[in-house]
């Protein structure tokens, strides 16, 4: 059995801040389960572009407000608390944090820790070269 807390991976390379999220990393692909497990904070009043081509992911908001577009159908949903999102299509959108959101966010393949977005919103796909 696996036990963390959260408060073990703060101020740790598993706690990775950008300008629009702070993703601190649970479970990753060296924990040996099949997917990562991320507690993040989309920061207030931002916008991100992700394109996951590599990974799906699934998004559970725990606290906040905001919307996810997709970028190919325009279609918007909005996020609150209560809300899941899966992204099994590799879906290109955009995050908008209205106020902070708290996601908790699963990933398959799982991420290795340090992934960000590149210029396109990609995460790499660090299950081919770990
Ligand atoms: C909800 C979302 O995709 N936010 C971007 C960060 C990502 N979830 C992560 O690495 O935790």
């Amino acid at each position: 059995m696996i036990v963390r807390y959260l408060e073990d991976r703060i101020g740790t390379p598993n706690d990775v801040d950008t300008p629009t999220w702070n993703s601190r990393r649970l479970l990753l692909k060296e924990d040996g389960v099949g997917f990562s497990f991320h507690d993040t904070r989309i920061k207030a009043g931002t916008e991100t572009m992700i394109w996951y081509k590599h990974h799906i992911e699934a998004v559970y908001c725990i606290e906040g407000v905001g919307e996810i577009e997709l970028i190919d159908t325009k279609e918007r949903f909005p996020i609150r608390e209560g809300m899941l999102y899966v992204l099994n299509g590799h879906e290109k959108h955009l995050l908008r944090g209205t106020t902070e959101m708290r996601m908790i966010c699963i990933f398959n393949p799982p991420c290795t820790g340090q992934e960000v977005h590149d210029e396109d919103g990609v995460y790499a796909d660090y299950s081919e070269i770990n």
